[in-house]
């Protein structure tokens, strides 16, 4: 019983942990909503304590004593004043908190009056985020980085079969640390700010179940101070490099242009090399891949060995439906394809130039 006990509350306390916690907000608009949290909470908890106190009082004062007890307390059913109270009590407390709820919805909604305000278009797929930065015509997946201490906002949707195969669902953005959820709807444009107090790496997942790969569909908000943020800018707005003639990284470039393939990679990615506009592609942008620190609904860590399970074995890294369009597809590659696969999605990074 008492193991029971112990591993409920430890899972329990374990859903409080780590930054991915609504009950530790970090920049406004996870405030606001946290300041309205714990009053509520605290108010809950009071009327529990009261509610089921008087049921173990009546339980126990009212009980039947022996056989021959027979004998009914007061009854009070129909009591006009106490209908009364016990129906004033709560619609005053209701009010109270509606009033500060609905104040702390527009102040959370609103567009920020800052003029640093960053803008960014966000996507959700099946399974993954995409980002998109107008200011700067920058294509980014899984990671929103952003400038500390401005108010970010995001005009969210989710693909819709106009644009890929994928079957248009609703997904839900959320950080926690940062802000409360919004959906992202196909064919609808939805708004949230955020803003993060300190630079740091925030934890988010997807909060509206979207099919099979729901729980892989992470993501993560990255807050950096101006400078950091500007040095990302100018990365991320360079094109990518295109290795030397003759290595194994050129001709890993020739097979993601489809030489040798089944399917070329660049029917669904783009890694733009700056002689056309940049665009939107089917999957995420791999431009500047090695600039994020994981990948796959920031499932997993971005690193040779992964980027080579992946290429090789999609459907065992991640559950996905590439029969319906949904995912990567197992494109059979060999070993040595995958290396000089693996050889040039490894070059793709905008600190080594
Ligand atoms: C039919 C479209 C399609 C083809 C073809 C395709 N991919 Fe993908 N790829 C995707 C989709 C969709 C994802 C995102 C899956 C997810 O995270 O749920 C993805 C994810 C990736 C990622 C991880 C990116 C990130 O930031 O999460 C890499 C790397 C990648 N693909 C490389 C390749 C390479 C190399 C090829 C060619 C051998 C290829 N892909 C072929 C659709 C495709
Ligand atoms: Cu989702």
């Amino acid at each position: 019983m008492t193991a029971i006990v112990v591993l409920a509350l430890t899972l329990l306390l374990a859903a409080c942990a780590g930054d991915q916690s609504a009950m530790h907000p970090a920049g406004p608009y996870a405030q606001g909503p946290h300041d309205l949290i714990v009053p509520v909470l605290w108010i809950a908890l009071g009327v529990f304590i009261l509610v089921q106190g008087l049921i173990v009082v009546a339980i126990v004062r009212f009980r039947r004593r022996n056989e021959d007890d027979t004998e009914l307390p007061v009854q009070v059913h129909g009591n006009t004043r106490l209908e009364i109270v016990w129906t004033i009590i709560p619609a005053v407390i209701l009010a109270a908190i509606a009033v500060p709820t609905v104040q702390t919805i527009f102040e959370t909604m609103e567009e920020p009056d800052d003029p640093d305000t960053l803008l960014v278009e966000v996507i959700g797929h099946r399974w993954w985020w995409e980002y998109y930065y107008p200011d700067y015509d920058i294509y980014t997946a899984n990671e929103l980085v952003m400038p500390v201490d401005t108010p970010v906002r995001l005009e969210l949707t989710a693909a819709d079969p106009g644009r890929s195969p994928e079957d248009g669902v609703i997904h839900s953005y959320w950080v926690p640390p940062l802000a409360g959820k919004q959906d992202a709807v196909p064919g609808q444009v939805t708004h949230l700010n955020l803003q993060a107090d300190e630079p740091g790496t925030y934890l988010g997942q997807c909060a509206e179940y979207c099919g099979l790969s729901h729980v892989n569909m992470r993501n993560r908000a990255i807050a950096m101070t101006d400078e950091d943020f500007d040095t990302w800018v100018d990365q991320q707005t360079q094109p990518a490099e295109v290795p030397e003639e003759g290595t194994l990284e050129a001709e890993g470039r020739e097979m993601f242009y489809g030489e040798g393939l089944s399917r070329s990679c660049a029917a669904c990615h783009q890694i733009w090399e700056g002689d056309t506009a940049r665009a939107p592609s089917q999957g995420p942008d791999l431009t500047h891949l090695m600039s994020r620190d994981e990948f796959a609904g920031a499932i997993y860590d971005l690193d040779e060995e992964h980027l080579r399970d992946w290429l090789a074995n999609p459907l065992e890294m991640k559950a996905m439906q590439p029969e319906r369009g949904i995912g990567m597809p197992d494109l059979n590659l060999s070993d040595d394809e995958v290396d000089a696969l693996v050889a040039y999605l490894l070059t793709l990074d905008p600190e080594d130039s």
